[in-house]
Order: structure tokens, then sequence, then C-alpha cells
């Protein structure tokens, strides 16, 4: 293990023996097999291409910080962390962080991989047990390492690249007890189905030709 590993591991493991109050740690923590999987499981980032990821829901729509220093929370009541962490080049931290996420404060782990071997979610599920983990199969070859999980192992998932939605789970679950995130998780909603119903009269008002031409401008 090199010292930067190794390092790592002993800040998550001392950080899991404080007491801090539960509005300062993390609520979610969002891990990665590599940092090539950044774009998908976060999104691209401004004039970037791709869909949108679990950057853009939890703070752009859902009002979230990112907590970059355990220590020092962010003002936002809502908050999630972010590592790379990987199953096979790293088994001990993710052993580690899994194991620790809950003394941490932690209510949920959204965790993402790619390849054919993508196994940081199912085995984060595994170690974090019973902590809710949401795994993201960064690529469609990732699916079924993700989600073939035995009897009794459960692991929530979604699909290829989807980390979009899993940022939305991860929400849903901790909205159980937050009022404030089940608003806005409605009012997410609410500005999604304006937006269809906003389309739908366009196009229907317009017909096909306008709508396709506006588009296009
Ligand atoms: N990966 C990293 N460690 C273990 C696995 N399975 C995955 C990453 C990434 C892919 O392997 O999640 O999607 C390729 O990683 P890299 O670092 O070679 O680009």
């Amino acid at each position: 293990m090199t010292e930067e590993v190794e390092t790592l591991i002993a800040d998550l493991e001392a950080e899991a023996e404080r007491d801090r109050p539960a509005a300062e740690t993390p609520d979610v923590g969002i891990i990665m097999g590599s940092d090539s999987d950044l774009d998908v499981m976060m999104g691209p980032g401004e004039g970037g291409d791709g869909r949108p990821g679990a950057y853009d829901a939890l703070v752009e729509e859902l009002g979230f910080a990112e907590q970059t220093s355990y220590d020092d929370p962010p003002e936002a009541r809502f908050t999630f962390e972010t590592y790379v962490v990987s199953a096979h080049r790293t088994p001990e931290l993710m052993y580690a962080y899994a194991e620790t996420a809950a003394a941490r404060g932690l209510e949920v782990i959204v965790a993402g991989a790619g390849g054919k071997s993508a196994d940081l979610p199912n085995m984060t599920a595994s170690i974090a047990y019973p902590l809710p983990v949401i795994g993201v199969p960064v690529q469609e070859k990732s699916v079924d390492s993700v989600i073939g999980m035995p009897q009794g192992a459960p692991i929530v998932a979604v699909d290829a690249g989807k980390s979009f939605n899993a940022a939305l789970s991860a929400a849903q679950i901790l909205a159980r007890q937050h009022e404030t995130l089940r608003e806005r998780l409605e009012a997410y909603h609410e500005g999604l189905q304006a937006d269809v119903g906003a389309v739908s009269r366009e196009l229907h008002e317009g017909g096909t030709p306008a709508f396709r031409a506006r588009r296009e401008e």
C-alpha cells in the first residue's frame, strides 16, 4: 500500500471515531472506481459534453454542497463527499470506506464503476450493509457485474450511466427524514412536468415543421 492510500484509510478511521452532529457530516458518499469515471458519475461540468450526473442533480437541482473537509462542513444542510476508490487497485481503501461509512455519518452511498469487473458498488454494498448503496454501472458492459448479487446481499442500482438518477434516489432515501428535501424533490418533479407541458403545447400548436425549425435555431 502506498503512503497516500494509507493516509486516506487512517483519515477515514479517525473520522469514524469522532462524534460530529449529523448536520455536519456528509449525507451522501459518492465513490467511483477511477477518475476516468468522473464525467459519467458527476456530469461533464460546465461547457462539457454529455448527460448530467450526480453533481448536477445534487447541487443544481437539490441545493446540496460538496463537503471537501470532514471537519469544516459547508453551510448547506445537505452535503455529499466524493472519492476515487478502486475495488481492485485499492481493495483496502474500499474496505475502509465501506466499513467506516455509517460511523462517519453517511446515510447512503452512491458507488460507480466501469468495465466488466465493476465490483466497487456490490462489494461496498456488502461491507457497508445495512447502509443503502446505489450502484451506477458506468458502462453498459458493467450492468451485470453491478446488479448480480446473491440472495441476502442487496444492492439498489440504476441503468448504465444514470448517476443523475442515483443521486435522486439517494435524496429520496434522505427525504424520508427531511421534509425540506421532500419539498425540493417535489419542486424538481414539478419543473420536469412544466417542461413537458410547455414542449407539448408548442409542438401541438405550432406543428411539426415549425417545432423542428425552432429546435434547429
Ligand atoms: N475499475 C477501477 N478499479 C477497478 C475497476 N473495476 C474500473 C473503473 C473504470 C475502469 O475500471 O471504474 O470505469 C477503467 O479504469 P481506468 O482507471 O483504467 O480508466
